[in-house]
Protein backbone atom coordinates (compact mmCIF):
# COMPACT_ATOMS: atom_id res chain seq x y z
CA UNK A 1 0.00 0.00 0.00
CA UNK A 2 1.54 3.56 -0.65
CA UNK A 3 0.30 6.52 1.03
CA UNK A 4 1.08 10.13 0.24
CA UNK A 5 1.71 11.26 4.21
CA UNK A 6 5.54 12.16 3.96
CA UNK A 7 5.66 11.70 7.59
CA UNK A 8 4.07 7.92 7.75
CA UNK A 9 6.06 7.29 4.69
CA UNK A 10 9.17 8.19 7.05
CA UNK A 11 8.18 6.26 9.90
CA UNK A 12 7.70 3.35 8.19
CA UNK A 13 11.02 3.01 6.70
CA UNK A 14 13.03 4.31 9.61
CA UNK A 15 11.05 1.48 11.18
CA UNK A 16 11.70 -1.55 8.75
CA UNK A 17 15.17 -0.19 8.49
CA UNK A 18 15.54 -0.63 12.80
CA UNK A 19 13.42 -4.03 13.07
CA UNK A 20 14.30 -5.82 10.12
CA UNK A 21 11.63 -7.55 9.07
CA UNK A 22 11.77 -9.96 5.97
CA UNK A 23 8.63 -8.85 4.40
CA UNK A 24 6.54 -5.92 5.13
CA UNK A 25 2.11 -5.95 5.21
CA UNK A 26 -0.17 -3.01 4.89
CA UNK A 27 -3.18 -4.56 6.65
CA UNK A 28 -6.21 -3.28 4.40
CA UNK A 29 -9.11 -4.53 6.78
CA UNK A 30 -10.60 -6.66 4.74
CA UNK A 31 -12.45 -9.85 5.85
CA UNK A 32 -10.17 -11.73 3.54
CA UNK A 33 -7.49 -10.29 5.09
CA UNK A 34 -8.86 -11.13 8.18
CA UNK A 35 -9.59 -15.18 7.37
CA UNK A 36 -5.83 -15.38 5.48
CA UNK A 37 -4.24 -13.64 8.93
CA UNK A 38 -6.28 -16.43 11.33
CA UNK A 39 -5.85 -19.53 8.47
CA UNK A 40 -1.87 -19.01 8.90
CA UNK A 41 -2.07 -18.89 12.58
CA UNK A 42 -4.04 -22.74 12.31
CA UNK A 43 -1.04 -23.22 10.08
CA UNK A 44 1.74 -22.42 12.39
CA UNK A 45 -0.50 -24.04 15.18
CA UNK A 46 -0.91 -20.46 16.99
CA UNK A 47 -4.65 -20.73 17.27
CA UNK A 48 -6.82 -23.59 17.21
CA UNK A 49 -10.21 -23.37 15.54
CA UNK A 50 -13.18 -24.26 17.57
CA UNK A 51 -16.01 -26.53 16.87
CA UNK A 52 -17.59 -25.82 13.44
CA UNK A 53 -21.11 -26.12 14.31
CA UNK A 54 -21.48 -24.87 17.36
CA UNK A 55 -18.65 -21.73 17.66
CA UNK A 56 -18.36 -21.43 13.87
CA UNK A 57 -15.14 -19.23 12.55
CA UNK A 58 -14.13 -18.74 16.70
CA UNK A 59 -10.39 -19.82 17.57
CA UNK A 60 -8.66 -20.56 20.43
CA UNK A 61 -5.43 -18.85 21.35
CA UNK A 62 -2.65 -19.57 24.16
CA UNK A 63 -0.63 -17.26 25.48
CA UNK A 64 3.07 -17.17 26.67
CA UNK A 65 1.69 -18.62 30.35
CA UNK A 66 3.90 -15.44 31.84
CA UNK A 67 2.26 -12.62 29.60
CA UNK A 68 -1.41 -12.91 30.54
CA UNK A 69 -2.33 -9.67 31.87
CA UNK A 70 -1.72 -5.76 31.97
CA UNK A 71 1.99 -5.08 33.53
CA UNK A 72 1.40 -2.36 35.28
CA UNK A 73 4.76 -1.86 36.84
CA UNK A 74 6.49 -2.08 33.58
CA UNK A 75 3.88 0.77 32.08
CA UNK A 76 6.02 4.13 32.03
CA UNK A 77 4.94 7.63 30.97
CA UNK A 78 8.06 9.72 29.06
CA UNK A 79 7.70 13.30 30.02
CA UNK A 80 10.66 15.92 30.12
CA UNK A 81 9.15 16.22 33.74
CA UNK A 82 8.62 13.64 36.28
CA UNK A 83 5.99 15.89 37.83
CA UNK A 84 3.79 15.86 34.93
CA UNK A 85 3.06 12.04 34.56
CA UNK A 86 2.62 12.33 38.42
CA UNK A 87 3.07 9.68 41.67
CA UNK A 88 0.47 7.64 39.93
CA UNK A 89 2.40 6.73 36.74
CA UNK A 90 5.78 5.26 36.20
CA UNK A 91 7.86 8.00 35.25
CA UNK A 92 11.14 8.21 32.80
CA UNK A 93 12.54 11.12 30.40
CA UNK A 94 11.80 10.55 26.94
CA UNK A 95 15.10 10.21 26.22
CA UNK A 96 15.67 7.33 29.02
CA UNK A 97 12.23 5.78 27.61
CA UNK A 98 13.33 5.60 23.71
CA UNK A 99 17.37 4.58 25.38
CA UNK A 100 15.50 1.63 27.14
CA UNK A 101 13.48 0.03 24.20
CA UNK A 102 15.08 0.83 21.11
CA UNK A 103 17.75 -1.32 21.43
CA UNK A 104 15.56 -4.35 21.92
CA UNK A 105 13.73 -3.24 18.98
CA UNK A 106 17.12 -3.71 16.96
CA UNK A 107 16.72 -6.23 14.28
CA UNK A 108 13.77 -7.94 16.20
CA UNK A 109 11.68 -8.82 13.64
CA UNK A 110 14.22 -10.40 11.46
CA UNK A 111 12.57 -13.58 9.85
CA UNK A 112 9.48 -12.04 11.11
CA UNK A 113 6.82 -9.86 9.30
CA UNK A 114 6.24 -6.68 10.01
CA UNK A 115 2.72 -5.41 9.84
CA UNK A 116 1.39 -1.85 9.09
CA UNK A 117 -2.35 -1.32 10.76
CA UNK A 118 -3.76 2.01 9.97
CA UNK A 119 -6.78 1.94 12.65
CA UNK A 120 -9.18 4.47 13.87
CA UNK A 121 -10.70 4.98 17.50
CA UNK A 122 -14.12 5.69 16.72
CA UNK A 123 -16.02 5.73 13.52
CA UNK A 124 -13.96 7.24 10.47
CA UNK A 125 -16.26 9.80 9.57
CA UNK A 126 -17.00 10.89 13.58
CA UNK A 127 -15.68 14.41 13.83
CA UNK A 128 -14.46 12.68 17.33
CA UNK A 129 -12.33 9.93 15.71
CA UNK A 130 -8.82 9.80 16.19
CA UNK A 131 -6.28 7.98 13.87
CA UNK A 132 -3.27 5.91 14.44
CA UNK A 133 -0.96 3.55 12.92
CA UNK A 134 0.09 0.15 14.41
CA UNK A 135 3.21 -1.32 13.64
CA UNK A 136 3.20 -5.03 14.76
CA UNK A 137 4.88 -8.25 14.59
CA UNK A 138 1.95 -10.28 15.76
CA UNK A 139 -0.49 -11.66 13.60
CA UNK A 140 -2.88 -12.86 16.98
CA UNK A 141 -2.84 -8.69 17.15
CA UNK A 142 -3.49 -8.15 13.46
CA UNK A 143 -6.20 -10.26 13.96
CA UNK A 144 -7.57 -8.69 17.19
CA UNK A 145 -7.22 -4.90 15.86
CA UNK A 146 -9.54 -6.05 13.34
CA UNK A 147 -12.69 -6.71 15.42
CA UNK A 148 -11.29 -4.15 18.05
CA UNK A 149 -11.12 -0.71 15.89
CA UNK A 150 -11.63 0.49 12.99
CA UNK A 151 -8.72 -0.48 10.77
CA UNK A 152 -7.68 -0.67 7.17
CA UNK A 153 -7.83 0.77 4.17
CA UNK A 154 -10.72 3.57 5.17
CA UNK A 155 -8.80 4.62 8.11
CA UNK A 156 -5.59 5.06 6.00
CA UNK A 157 -7.67 7.07 3.75
CA UNK A 158 -8.09 9.69 6.58
CA UNK A 159 -4.75 9.35 7.88
CA UNK A 160 -3.23 10.33 4.30
CA UNK A 161 -4.26 13.85 5.01
CA UNK A 162 -3.29 14.26 8.63
CA UNK A 163 0.37 15.01 8.11
CA UNK A 164 1.57 14.26 11.52
CA UNK A 165 -1.69 14.38 13.66
CA UNK A 166 -2.14 10.01 14.47
CA UNK A 167 -0.57 8.01 17.22
CA UNK A 168 2.34 6.25 16.08
CA UNK A 169 2.45 2.81 17.71
CA UNK A 170 5.22 0.33 17.58
CA UNK A 171 4.79 -3.14 18.89
CA UNK A 172 7.18 -6.46 18.78
CA UNK A 173 6.48 -9.44 21.12
CA UNK A 174 10.56 -10.08 21.47
CA UNK A 175 10.77 -13.07 22.90
CA UNK A 176 8.02 -12.55 25.44
CA UNK A 177 10.40 -12.47 28.34
CA UNK A 178 9.29 -10.44 31.11
CA UNK A 179 12.62 -9.40 31.65
CA UNK A 180 12.45 -7.37 28.25
CA UNK A 181 8.95 -6.24 28.27
CA UNK A 182 8.07 -2.63 28.80
CA UNK A 183 5.35 -0.53 27.40
CA UNK A 184 6.06 3.09 27.36
CA UNK A 185 4.30 5.91 26.26
CA UNK A 186 5.24 9.40 24.72
CA UNK A 187 2.73 11.51 24.68
CA UNK A 188 4.32 14.54 23.51
CA UNK A 189 5.32 12.85 20.36
CA UNK A 190 2.03 10.96 20.06
CA UNK A 191 3.70 7.36 20.22
CA UNK A 192 3.99 4.54 21.97
CA UNK A 193 6.43 1.64 22.20
CA UNK A 194 5.79 -1.99 23.63
CA UNK A 195 7.87 -4.67 23.61
CA UNK A 196 7.54 -8.37 24.99
CA UNK A 197 4.54 -9.01 25.56
CA UNK A 198 1.14 -10.04 23.06
CA UNK A 199 -1.75 -9.73 26.00
CA UNK A 200 -4.29 -7.36 24.51
CA UNK A 201 -4.04 -4.65 27.18
CA UNK A 202 0.38 -4.17 25.80
CA UNK A 203 -0.24 -4.86 22.54
CA UNK A 204 -3.27 -3.77 21.28
CA UNK A 205 -2.50 -0.14 21.28
CA UNK A 206 -5.43 1.63 20.15
CA UNK A 207 -7.17 0.55 23.46
CA UNK A 208 -5.46 1.37 26.71
CA UNK A 209 -2.12 3.06 25.27
CA UNK A 210 -4.04 4.92 22.87
CA UNK A 211 -7.62 5.40 23.65
CA UNK A 212 -6.66 5.87 27.28
CA UNK A 213 -2.94 7.02 27.94
CA UNK A 214 -2.68 9.45 25.00
CA UNK A 215 -5.98 10.02 24.37
CA UNK A 216 -6.37 11.46 28.00
CA UNK A 217 -3.46 13.94 28.03
CA UNK A 218 -4.81 15.00 24.43
CA UNK A 219 -7.95 15.41 26.24
CA UNK A 220 -6.69 17.33 28.78
CA UNK A 221 -5.33 19.78 26.55
CA UNK A 222 -8.37 19.88 24.52
CA UNK A 223 -10.85 20.18 26.64
CA UNK A 224 -12.67 16.56 26.78
CA UNK A 225 -12.07 13.68 28.76
CA UNK A 226 -11.09 10.07 27.64
CA UNK A 227 -12.56 7.73 30.31
CA UNK A 228 -12.32 4.15 31.44
CA UNK A 229 -15.96 3.86 31.19
CA UNK A 230 -18.96 1.79 29.23
CA UNK A 231 -21.48 3.56 27.74
CA UNK A 232 -25.21 2.69 27.69
CA UNK A 233 -28.57 3.98 27.05
CA UNK A 234 -31.41 2.65 28.90
CA UNK A 235 -35.10 2.56 27.96
CA UNK A 236 -37.72 2.83 29.60
CA UNK A 237 -41.50 1.24 29.10
CA UNK A 238 -42.09 4.67 27.67
CA UNK A 239 -39.89 4.38 25.09
CA UNK A 240 -37.74 7.16 26.89
CA UNK A 241 -33.78 6.46 26.31
CA UNK A 242 -31.52 7.60 28.58
CA UNK A 243 -27.77 7.60 28.63
CA UNK A 244 -25.49 6.54 31.21
CA UNK A 245 -21.61 6.15 31.65
CA UNK A 246 -19.70 4.05 34.37
CA UNK A 247 -16.68 4.03 35.29
CA UNK A 248 -15.52 0.31 37.18
CA UNK A 249 -12.04 -1.19 37.49
CA UNK A 250 -11.03 -3.87 35.03
CA UNK A 251 -13.11 -7.13 35.41
CA UNK A 252 -15.93 -5.28 37.82
CA UNK A 253 -18.98 -5.96 35.58
CA UNK A 254 -18.58 -3.13 33.13
CA UNK A 255 -19.35 -5.81 30.24
CA UNK A 256 -22.10 -7.29 32.16
CA UNK A 257 -23.66 -3.51 33.08
CA UNK A 258 -23.47 -2.60 29.54
CA UNK A 259 -25.18 -5.66 28.49
CA UNK A 260 -27.96 -5.52 31.18
CA UNK A 261 -30.92 -7.88 30.60
CA UNK A 262 -33.97 -6.35 33.08
CA UNK A 263 -35.85 -9.37 34.99
CA UNK A 264 -39.13 -10.34 33.29
CA UNK A 265 -41.09 -8.23 35.91
CA UNK A 266 -39.42 -5.22 34.07
CA UNK A 267 -41.50 -4.86 31.18
CA UNK A 268 -40.67 -2.51 28.09
CA UNK A 269 -37.29 -2.13 29.87
CA UNK A 270 -34.66 -2.51 27.38
CA UNK A 271 -30.62 -1.59 27.63
CA UNK A 272 -28.73 -0.74 25.10
CA UNK A 273 -25.22 -1.42 24.59
CA UNK A 274 -23.16 1.65 23.47
CA UNK A 275 -19.72 0.57 25.04
CA UNK A 276 -18.40 -1.56 27.49
CA UNK A 277 -14.84 -0.19 27.92
CA UNK A 278 -14.00 3.43 27.09
CA UNK A 279 -16.09 6.57 26.73
CA UNK A 280 -14.90 9.53 25.13
CA UNK A 281 -16.56 12.28 26.53
CA UNK A 282 -17.39 15.47 25.27
CA UNK A 283 -18.96 19.35 26.42
CA UNK A 284 -21.40 19.46 23.66
CA UNK A 285 -23.06 22.88 22.71
CA UNK A 286 -26.15 22.59 24.76
CA UNK A 287 -24.29 22.29 28.04
CA UNK A 288 -24.67 18.44 28.14
CA UNK A 289 -22.25 16.32 28.39
CA UNK A 290 -21.83 13.72 24.89
CA UNK A 291 -19.67 10.49 24.87
CA UNK A 292 -18.67 8.02 22.03
CA UNK A 293 -17.21 4.84 22.38
CA UNK A 294 -14.02 4.79 20.15
CA UNK A 295 -13.94 0.92 20.39
CA UNK A 296 -15.21 -1.33 17.63
CA UNK A 297 -15.53 -4.81 19.14
CA UNK A 298 -15.38 -6.23 22.85
CA UNK A 299 -12.13 -7.50 24.63
CA UNK A 300 -14.38 -9.33 27.69
CA UNK A 301 -13.36 -11.22 30.53
CA UNK A 302 -14.54 -14.78 29.80
CA UNK A 303 -14.63 -16.41 33.45
CA UNK A 304 -18.03 -15.81 34.50
CA UNK A 305 -20.17 -14.90 31.56
CA UNK A 306 -22.57 -17.66 31.14
CA UNK A 307 -26.52 -17.39 30.16
CA UNK A 308 -27.20 -16.75 33.16
CA UNK A 309 -25.00 -13.81 34.18
CA UNK A 310 -24.73 -12.31 30.47
CA UNK A 311 -26.91 -13.71 27.77
CA UNK A 312 -26.16 -11.14 24.91
CA UNK A 313 -22.25 -11.73 25.88
CA UNK A 314 -22.95 -15.55 25.86
CA UNK A 315 -24.49 -14.92 22.54
CA UNK A 316 -22.20 -13.24 20.76
CA UNK A 317 -19.33 -15.63 21.55
CA UNK A 318 -21.12 -18.67 19.27
CA UNK A 319 -19.49 -17.17 16.10
CA UNK A 320 -16.34 -15.21 14.70
CA UNK A 321 -14.78 -14.61 17.98
CA UNK A 322 -10.83 -14.94 18.98
CA UNK A 323 -10.52 -16.64 22.41
CA UNK A 324 -7.28 -16.28 24.84
CA UNK A 325 -6.36 -18.46 27.60
CA UNK A 326 -9.78 -20.42 27.85
CA UNK A 327 -10.05 -24.18 28.37
CA UNK A 328 -11.36 -26.88 25.90
CA UNK A 329 -14.15 -29.50 25.64
CA UNK A 330 -13.04 -32.67 24.13
CA UNK A 331 -15.29 -31.49 21.34
CA UNK A 332 -13.00 -28.31 20.96
CA UNK A 333 -15.84 -25.99 22.58
CA UNK A 334 -14.33 -23.31 23.97
CA UNK A 335 -15.10 -24.04 28.26
CA UNK A 336 -14.36 -21.39 31.72
CA UNK A 337 -15.42 -21.14 34.99
CA UNK A 338 -18.82 -20.42 35.87
CA UNK A 339 -19.76 -20.93 31.76
CA UNK A 340 -22.65 -23.55 33.00
CA UNK A 341 -24.78 -23.13 35.44
CA UNK A 342 -23.23 -26.45 36.72
CA UNK A 343 -19.47 -26.30 36.96
CA UNK A 344 -19.10 -29.96 37.54
CA UNK A 345 -17.80 -30.92 34.33
CA UNK A 346 -17.44 -34.54 33.88
CA UNK A 347 -16.43 -34.64 30.75
CA UNK A 348 -12.16 -34.23 30.67
CA UNK A 349 -10.85 -30.58 29.96
CA UNK A 350 -7.76 -29.41 28.25
CA UNK A 351 -7.03 -25.94 30.56
CA UNK A 352 -5.62 -23.02 29.11
CA UNK A 353 -2.13 -23.67 29.38
CA UNK A 354 -3.12 -27.29 26.93
CA UNK A 355 -2.50 -29.55 29.32
CA UNK A 356 -5.64 -32.55 29.29
CA UNK A 357 -7.40 -33.21 33.04
CA UNK A 358 -9.44 -36.12 33.31
CA UNK A 359 -12.07 -36.43 36.43
CA UNK A 360 -9.47 -38.48 38.05
CA UNK A 361 -6.48 -36.37 37.63
CA UNK A 362 -8.78 -33.14 38.45
CA UNK A 363 -6.54 -30.13 39.99
CA UNK A 364 -7.80 -27.13 42.03
CA UNK A 365 -6.23 -24.71 39.67
CA UNK A 366 -9.20 -23.26 37.46
CA UNK A 367 -9.29 -24.77 33.79
CA UNK A 368 -9.01 -21.15 32.38
CA UNK A 369 -7.08 -18.39 33.48
CA UNK A 370 -9.25 -15.88 35.77
CA UNK A 371 -7.73 -13.05 33.23
CA UNK A 372 -9.04 -15.79 30.09
CA UNK A 373 -11.00 -13.52 27.53
CA UNK A 374 -12.96 -13.26 24.62
CA UNK A 375 -12.52 -10.57 21.35
CA UNK A 376 -15.65 -9.98 19.10
CA UNK A 377 -17.02 -7.49 17.15
CA UNK A 378 -20.00 -4.88 18.46
CA UNK A 379 -21.95 -6.45 15.60
CA UNK A 380 -21.95 -9.42 17.51
CA UNK A 381 -23.99 -7.82 20.36
CA UNK A 382 -27.62 -8.39 19.98
CA UNK A 383 -28.14 -4.97 22.23
CA UNK A 384 -25.61 -2.68 20.47
CA UNK A 385 -26.60 0.69 19.24
CA UNK A 386 -25.30 0.96 15.99
CA UNK A 387 -23.26 4.57 15.76
CA UNK A 388 -25.11 6.55 12.72
CA UNK A 389 -23.42 8.32 10.21
CA UNK A 390 -21.01 11.23 11.35
CA UNK A 391 -21.69 10.16 14.62
CA UNK A 392 -21.38 12.84 17.46
CA UNK A 393 -22.57 10.44 20.28
CA UNK A 394 -25.12 10.15 23.21
CA UNK A 395 -25.49 13.02 25.35
CA UNK A 396 -25.24 11.58 29.00
CA UNK A 397 -27.63 12.00 31.92
CA UNK A 398 -25.72 10.10 34.78
CA UNK A 399 -21.88 8.90 35.79
CA UNK A 400 -21.57 6.54 37.83
CA UNK A 401 -18.58 5.29 39.61
CA UNK A 402 -18.67 1.36 40.65
CA UNK A 403 -16.18 -0.20 42.98
CA UNK A 404 -15.61 -3.66 44.50
CA UNK A 405 -15.94 -2.80 48.37
CA UNK A 406 -16.59 -6.18 50.32
CA UNK A 407 -18.15 -3.80 53.12
CA UNK A 408 -18.40 -0.22 53.91
CA UNK A 409 -19.74 1.30 50.70
CA UNK A 410 -23.39 1.63 50.04
CA UNK A 411 -24.94 -0.16 47.38
CA UNK A 412 -25.87 3.25 45.37
CA UNK A 413 -25.80 7.09 46.75
CA UNK A 414 -25.58 10.15 44.80
CA UNK A 415 -23.09 13.42 44.56
CA UNK A 416 -24.30 16.74 45.69
CA UNK A 417 -23.42 19.09 43.20
CA UNK A 418 -20.16 18.10 40.23
CA UNK A 419 -17.28 18.90 42.67
CA UNK A 420 -18.84 16.35 45.25
CA UNK A 421 -19.23 13.91 42.23
CA UNK A 422 -15.44 14.46 41.76
CA UNK A 423 -14.38 13.42 44.77
CA UNK A 424 -16.78 10.51 44.79
CA UNK A 425 -14.59 9.65 41.84
CA UNK A 426 -11.00 10.61 43.45
CA UNK A 427 -11.58 8.61 46.40
CA UNK A 428 -12.65 5.21 44.25
CA UNK A 429 -10.84 2.76 46.22
CA UNK A 430 -11.30 -1.37 44.65
CA UNK A 431 -9.93 -4.64 45.10
CA UNK A 432 -7.47 -5.74 42.28
CA UNK A 433 -8.37 -8.16 40.19
CA UNK A 434 -6.75 -10.49 37.55
CA UNK A 435 -6.99 -7.93 34.77
CA UNK A 436 -3.22 -6.98 36.11
CA UNK A 437 -0.52 -9.23 37.07
CA UNK A 438 0.05 -9.03 41.08
CA UNK A 439 -2.16 -10.02 43.85
CA UNK A 440 -5.91 -10.62 43.39
CA UNK A 441 -8.40 -9.22 46.44
CA UNK A 442 -6.25 -6.35 47.90
CA UNK A 443 -7.71 -2.96 47.93
CA UNK A 444 -6.49 0.07 46.84
CA UNK A 445 -7.05 3.27 44.95
CA UNK A 446 -8.28 3.74 41.89
CA UNK A 447 -9.50 6.94 41.39
CA UNK A 448 -12.62 7.34 38.50
CA UNK A 449 -10.69 3.28 37.51
CA UNK A 450 -7.70 5.35 35.68
CA UNK A 451 -5.14 4.12 37.91
CA UNK A 452 -3.57 1.98 35.72
CA UNK A 453 -4.63 4.33 32.80
CA UNK A 454 -4.41 8.14 33.24
CA UNK A 455 -1.08 9.42 31.07
CA UNK A 456 -0.88 12.68 33.55
CA UNK A 457 -1.04 13.50 37.23
CA UNK A 458 -4.23 12.94 38.87
CA UNK A 459 -3.42 16.32 40.80
CA UNK A 460 -3.98 17.61 37.10
CA UNK A 461 -6.28 15.79 36.44
CA UNK A 462 -8.75 16.32 39.26
CA UNK A 463 -8.40 19.78 38.02
CA UNK A 464 -9.32 19.28 34.67
CA UNK A 465 -12.53 17.44 35.48
CA UNK A 466 -13.63 20.22 38.00
CA UNK A 467 -12.61 22.49 35.03
CA UNK A 468 -14.75 20.67 32.70
CA UNK A 469 -17.57 20.75 35.18
CA UNK A 470 -17.53 24.45 34.51
CA UNK A 471 -18.13 24.19 30.62
CA UNK A 472 -21.38 21.88 31.20
CA UNK A 473 -24.96 24.11 32.12
CA UNK A 474 -26.81 20.45 32.60
CA UNK A 475 -23.79 18.30 33.73
CA UNK A 476 -25.04 14.31 34.15
CA UNK A 477 -25.54 13.86 37.90
CA UNK A 478 -22.93 11.82 39.49
CA UNK A 479 -23.37 8.47 41.42
CA UNK A 480 -21.78 5.72 43.18
CA UNK A 481 -22.57 2.34 42.98
CA UNK A 482 -21.71 -1.02 44.72
CA UNK A 483 -22.31 -4.08 43.59
CA UNK A 484 -20.22 -6.27 45.67
CA UNK A 485 -21.22 -5.83 49.42
CA UNK A 486 -21.01 -9.28 51.62
CA UNK A 487 -22.66 -10.74 54.51
CA UNK A 488 -20.27 -12.04 57.76
CA UNK A 489 -20.60 -15.41 55.51
CA UNK A 490 -18.91 -13.77 52.65
CA UNK A 491 -22.19 -14.23 50.82
CA UNK A 492 -22.91 -11.42 48.20
CA UNK A 493 -25.66 -9.04 49.44
CA UNK A 494 -27.20 -7.86 46.28
CA UNK A 495 -27.91 -10.10 43.42
CA UNK A 496 -26.20 -7.40 40.58
CA UNK A 497 -26.48 -8.40 36.72
CA UNK A 498 -29.85 -8.24 35.33
CA UNK A 499 -31.17 -6.98 39.00
CA UNK A 500 -28.69 -3.90 38.51
CA UNK A 501 -31.81 -2.44 36.85
CA UNK A 502 -33.54 -1.85 40.39
CA UNK A 503 -30.58 0.76 40.93
CA UNK A 504 -30.68 1.95 37.57
CA UNK A 505 -34.52 2.48 37.77
CA UNK A 506 -33.90 5.32 40.79
CA UNK A 507 -31.05 6.77 39.17
CA UNK A 508 -33.07 7.75 36.16
CA UNK A 509 -36.35 8.58 38.10
CA UNK A 510 -33.35 11.02 40.19
CA UNK A 511 -31.92 12.84 36.92
CA UNK A 512 -35.67 13.15 35.78
CA UNK A 513 -36.56 14.58 39.08
CA UNK A 514 -39.18 11.70 39.66
CA UNK A 515 -37.85 10.76 43.06
CA UNK A 516 -37.36 12.15 46.82
CA UNK A 517 -34.47 11.35 48.67
CA UNK A 518 -32.59 11.95 52.08
CA UNK A 519 -29.58 13.95 52.43
CA UNK A 520 -26.38 12.23 54.35
CA UNK A 521 -23.05 13.68 54.97
CA UNK A 522 -21.95 11.13 52.51
CA UNK A 523 -24.38 11.72 49.74
CA UNK A 524 -27.73 11.49 48.26
CA UNK A 525 -29.50 8.24 49.21
CA UNK A 526 -32.70 6.42 48.39
CA UNK A 527 -35.43 6.57 50.58
CA UNK A 528 -36.75 3.74 52.12
CA UNK A 529 -38.95 2.00 49.66
CA UNK A 530 -37.38 3.34 46.90
CA UNK A 531 -35.62 0.21 45.52
CA UNK A 532 -37.50 -2.07 43.95
CA UNK A 533 -36.51 -5.30 45.51
CA UNK A 534 -39.72 -7.39 44.82
CA UNK A 535 -39.17 -10.67 43.54
CA UNK A 536 -35.47 -10.68 44.79
CA UNK A 537 -34.05 -12.52 47.47
CA UNK A 538 -33.67 -9.38 49.03
CA UNK A 539 -35.01 -8.75 52.23
CA UNK A 540 -35.91 -5.37 53.87
CA UNK A 541 -33.05 -5.53 56.23
CA UNK A 542 -30.53 -6.29 54.20
CA UNK A 543 -31.71 -2.99 51.94
CA UNK A 544 -31.18 -1.23 55.14
CA UNK A 545 -27.93 -2.72 55.48
CA UNK A 546 -26.78 -2.01 52.01
CA UNK A 547 -28.41 2.18 52.51
CA UNK A 548 -26.64 2.32 55.68
CA UNK A 549 -23.89 5.14 56.34
CA UNK A 550 -21.48 3.87 59.06
CA UNK A 551 -20.50 7.57 59.61
CA UNK A 552 -17.04 7.06 61.77
CA UNK A 553 -15.72 3.79 59.49
CA UNK A 554 -16.62 6.66 56.35
CA UNK A 555 -14.85 9.49 58.01
CA UNK A 556 -11.88 7.00 58.42
CA UNK A 557 -12.07 5.74 55.26
CA UNK A 558 -11.60 9.62 53.84
CA UNK A 559 -9.21 10.53 56.05
CA UNK A 560 -6.92 8.01 54.52
CA UNK A 561 -8.27 9.27 50.90
CA UNK A 562 -7.27 12.74 52.03
CA UNK A 563 -3.53 11.43 52.58
CA UNK A 564 -3.67 9.99 49.45
CA UNK A 565 -5.10 13.33 47.44
CA UNK A 566 -2.14 14.64 49.82
CA UNK A 567 0.84 13.01 47.69
CA UNK A 568 -0.02 14.86 44.73
CA UNK A 569 0.47 18.21 46.17
CA UNK A 570 0.80 20.76 45.19
CA UNK A 571 -0.99 19.98 42.17
CA UNK A 572 -4.28 18.49 44.07
CA UNK A 573 -7.36 21.05 43.98
CA UNK A 574 -7.86 22.49 47.02
CA UNK A 575 -11.61 22.63 46.55
CA UNK A 576 -11.11 18.88 46.61
CA UNK A 577 -9.47 19.02 49.71
CA UNK A 578 -11.49 21.35 51.26
CA UNK A 579 -14.78 19.36 50.46
CA UNK A 580 -13.14 15.72 51.97
CA UNK A 581 -12.55 17.38 55.00
CA UNK A 582 -15.73 18.70 55.48
CA UNK A 583 -16.99 15.68 55.05
CA UNK A 584 -14.98 13.78 57.36
CA UNK A 585 -15.64 16.20 60.31
CA UNK A 586 -19.82 16.12 59.53
CA UNK A 587 -19.45 12.04 59.14
CA UNK A 588 -17.37 11.49 62.29
CA UNK A 589 -20.43 12.52 64.36
CA UNK A 590 -22.96 10.92 61.74
C1 LIG B 1 -9.38 -4.31 30.01
C2 LIG B 1 -8.77 -3.92 31.30
O1 LIG B 1 -8.88 -5.23 29.36
O2 LIG B 1 -9.24 -2.94 31.89
O3 LIG B 1 -10.36 -3.67 29.62
O4 LIG B 1 -7.80 -4.56 31.74
MN1 LIG C 1 -10.82 -1.99 30.87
Amino acid sequence: MNTPNQALKQWISQAQQHLSPDRVVWCDGSQAEHKAILAGMVESKEMIPLNKDSYPDCYLYRSHPDDVARAEHLTYICTPHKEDAGANNNWLSPKEGHQRVDPLFKNCMQGRTMYVIPYSMGPCDSPYAQFGVEITDSPYVVANMYLMTHMGKEALEYIDKLDTNFVRGLHSTGDLSSERRWIMHFPDEMMIKSFGSGYGGNALLGKKCHALRLASVQAKQEGWLAEHMLIVGIENPQGEKTYIAGAFPSACGKTNLAMLIPPNTYKGWKVWTVGDDIAWLRPGADGRLWAINPEAGFFGVAPGTSQQTNPHAYNMLHRNAIFTNVAMTPNKEPWWEGKEKDDNTTTSLTDWKGQTHTASSATTAPMAHPNARFTVSCHNCDSFEKPGKAYQGVPISAILFGSRRRSLVPLVFEAKDWLHGVLTGAAMCSETTAAATGKVGVLRHDPMAMKPFCGYNFGDYWNHWLKVGTNLSQPPKVFHVNWFRQDSQNQYMWPGFGDNIRVLEWILKRCHNQVDSQETPLGVLPLKGDINIENTTVTGDTLNQLLTVNGPAYADHLTEVHNFFQTFAPRNPQALMDTCTKMINQLKNY
